[in-house]
């Protein structure tokens, strides 16, 4: 079951000046930080709030490592704005495939990893009306170590 709007992912040309707007204009800190070399992407997690299901609303700030990754073609195309949103779920894995079966593609077999961990499957924009659609189920909480 989606339970959240995880994130929303914004793809801009330049991941620090683009932090820096969202800074200086709305407060909004990072909350984490990482390159995901398999998705060709440097990207930023700005947390916006926590959520009743027990995850959080982010923003996503993408900026492409490479001109082949997916995100520059993009940018390429439309130049900076918002790119995909992504809706978080305790199950992505049987979240994806109930979708499978109602006729929308799946983009990848099995899930991927995200940001912090998390597993990622997208739904093909041309089957959601146009929007680039991110499933994610979060990394497990580590308990605390005793
Ligand atoms: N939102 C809406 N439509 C999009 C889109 C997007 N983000 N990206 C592409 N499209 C549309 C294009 O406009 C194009 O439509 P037209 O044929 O009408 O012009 C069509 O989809 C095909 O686009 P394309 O430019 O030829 O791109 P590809 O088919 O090569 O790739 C997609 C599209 C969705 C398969 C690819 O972007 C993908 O695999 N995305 C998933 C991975 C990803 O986006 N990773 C980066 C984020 C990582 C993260 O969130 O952690
Ligand atoms: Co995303």
């Amino acid at each position: 079951m989606l339970t959240r709007i995880d994130h929303i992912g914004i793809a801009c040309f330049d991941l620090d000046r683009t932090v820096e707007f969202y800074r200086a204009t709305y407060g909004f800190e990072v909350f984490h930080s990482e390159v995901n070399e398999e998705q060709g992407v440097r990207e930023a997690m700005l947390k916006i709030n926590d959520t009743s299901d027990g995850g959080a609303s982010y923003l996503q700030l993408l900026e492409p490592t490479r001109e082949d990754s997916t995100v520059a073609k993009w940018l390429a195309k439309n130049g900076e704005g918002v790119h995909h949103i992504a809706f978080g779920t305790a199950d992505v894995d049987a979240d994806a495939a109930a979708i499978k079966d109602k006729g929308v593609r799946v983009l990848y077999e099995e899930p991927r990893r995200g940001s912090m961990g998390s597993r990622i499957t997208f739904l093909h924009p041309k089957d959601c009306h146009g929007v680039l659609t991110e499933l994610v189920t979060s990394a497990p909480v580590e308990s605390p170590e005793h």
